[in-house]
């Protein structure tokens, strides 16, 4: 293969014919921004283990939050696909920027678009889709986090507002975020979601340190010592687990298409570096078992990018479950985690250093197996869809 052709083999099956150029340009520009914005600094605030911040805004303005949401609800108007062409765009980047957005417009703005009153949605999306406002999602517990209907957060009826109390753990943004959606257990036991403020008296969000993944991405818990929730900030209709399980699906979808673009960043750097490095007296890529790597990466790519594409047009029929979005998840995050190991491996010694960006993308895909699920989760969702039986209880 002559040097130049290399990038072509990046989309094997041709999978941008199926695309359309709404999507293309949506992907493009958002890659644009990635490879000026993202790319030059990642590395040193991973290092750091600090978020950029100053990356909300930028994101807000190539249409990151909630690219599928509809434009008078802060959002994009755009389809499922270019949802999913930007997440993986973001990722390619990495992993917590990626986060931001999801957490954003899946987790945050999706709820309240979906279950909120007109007035919530009115004041709280525009400034979440600008970036005026971040949000986090609280779902997860000290000691619920796969299970979270045994979640133990409560809310008591007091008057004109509901009494919260209780803590979640492992929560995106939480330290920086102006408001979270919280799901507790009202005193019939079921579970509503509700948008706290975060300067409500009672909230605090301290942020959990000695992270070794996911470093450029800020996470905290949530504190909630008899935080008064107005009425009005409680999701009127929505009852049940189902609630922010639908919000899971949406990011979930979001990750499925997030982690192609972390693996394509490890497949090209492998690939440039095979042509590059010389030992033996050629490219290290000219020898058999580090071409069985490579060639095995951009199948697995090109797997994983026909599953979303897929994926991608079944979701803006509206026809894509909760099973088949699992099962996206799990393929595709395993997936772009064996190629950043198998890419380490061709960069040698210089693959664990902050040179190339292998090490991050696999230190942040071990986040990405666990949360929104877990790989073992997601496996048990598909058994259970294909036999009936649920494992789970
Ligand atoms: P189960 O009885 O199966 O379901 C309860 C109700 O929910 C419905 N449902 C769904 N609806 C929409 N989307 C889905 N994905 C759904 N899955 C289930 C279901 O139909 C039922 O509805 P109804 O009408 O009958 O009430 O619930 P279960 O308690 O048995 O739980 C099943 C299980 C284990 C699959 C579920 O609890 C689960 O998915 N656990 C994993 C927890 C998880 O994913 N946590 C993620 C936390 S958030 C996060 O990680 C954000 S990371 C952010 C970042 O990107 O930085
Ligand atoms: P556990 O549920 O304790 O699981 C531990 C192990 O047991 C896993 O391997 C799991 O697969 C296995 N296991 C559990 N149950 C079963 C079973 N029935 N059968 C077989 N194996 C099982 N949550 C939020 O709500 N909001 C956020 O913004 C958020 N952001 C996160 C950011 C980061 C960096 C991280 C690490 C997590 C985040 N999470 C968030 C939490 C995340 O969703 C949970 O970590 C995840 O759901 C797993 O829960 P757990 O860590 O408590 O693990």
């Amino acid at each position: 293969m002559a040097k130049t052709d290399q990038y072509k083999h990046h989309d094997y099956y041709g999978v941008d014919e199926l695309l359309s150029e709404e999507h293309l340009l949506a992907r493009d520009a958002v890659r644009d921004w990635v490879k000026s914005e993202v790319t030059p600094i990642i590395e040193e605030y991973a290092e750091r283990a600090e978020c950029p911040k100053h990356l909300f805004k930028g994101l807000a303005e190539i249409g990151a939050y909630g690219p599928s949401l509809p434009v008078a609800y802060g959002g994009g108007g755009m389809d499922e696909t270019a949802y999913g062409v930007i997440m993986q765009e973001l990722e390619r980047g990495d992993s917590g920027i990626r986060s931001m957005a999801s957490v954003q417009g899946s987790l945050v703005m999706y709820p309240i678009y979906r279950y909120a009153s007109e007035e919530q949605k009115k004041k709280y999306l525009p400034k979440l889709g600008a970036g005026e406002l971040i949000g986090c999602f609280g779902l997860t517990e000290p000691d619920h986090g796969s299970n979270p209907a045994g979640m133990l957060s409560t809310i008591r009826d007091d008057g004109d507002a509901y009494i919260l109390n209780g803590a979640k753990m492992w929560i995106t943004n939480s330290p920086i975020a102006d408001l979270a959606v919280v799901w507790a257990r009202d005193e019939e036991g079921k579970i509503r979601g509700m948008i706290v403020d975060a300067d409500s008296p009672g909230f605090s969000a301290p942020e959990i340190h000695g992270k070794w993944s996911l470093r450029a991405s800020i996470t905290g818990e949530l504190v909630f010592e008899d935080v008064r929730v107005p009425k009005h900030q409680v999701f009127p209709e929505v009852r049940g687990l189902k609630g922010p399980l639908s919000c899971l699906s949406k990011a979930r979808y979001g990750i499925a298409w997030g982690v192609i673009g972390a693996a394509l960043d490890c497949y090209d750097s492998a690939l440039r570096y095979s042509l590059e490095r010389e030992q033996f007296g050629k490219p290290i890529g000219g020898f058999q078992l580090t071409q069985k790597k490579l060639a095995e990466m951009i199948t697995e790519i090109t797997k994983a990018q026909l599953l979303c594409w897929r994926l991608g047009t079944l979701a803006d029929k509206g026809q894509a479950s909760p099973a088949q979005i699992s099962m996206a998840k799990r393929n595709n995050v395993l997936m772009a985690l064996e190629i950043a190991r198998e890419a380490r491996q061709i960069h040698g010694g210089m693959g664990i250093t902050n040179e190339y960006p292998i090490m991050r993308h696999m230190m942040n895909l071990e986040t990405v197996l666990t949360y929104e699920g877990t790989h073992d989760i997601h496996l048990l969702i598909t058994g259970m869809d294909v036999t009936g039986l649920n494992a789970f209880k």
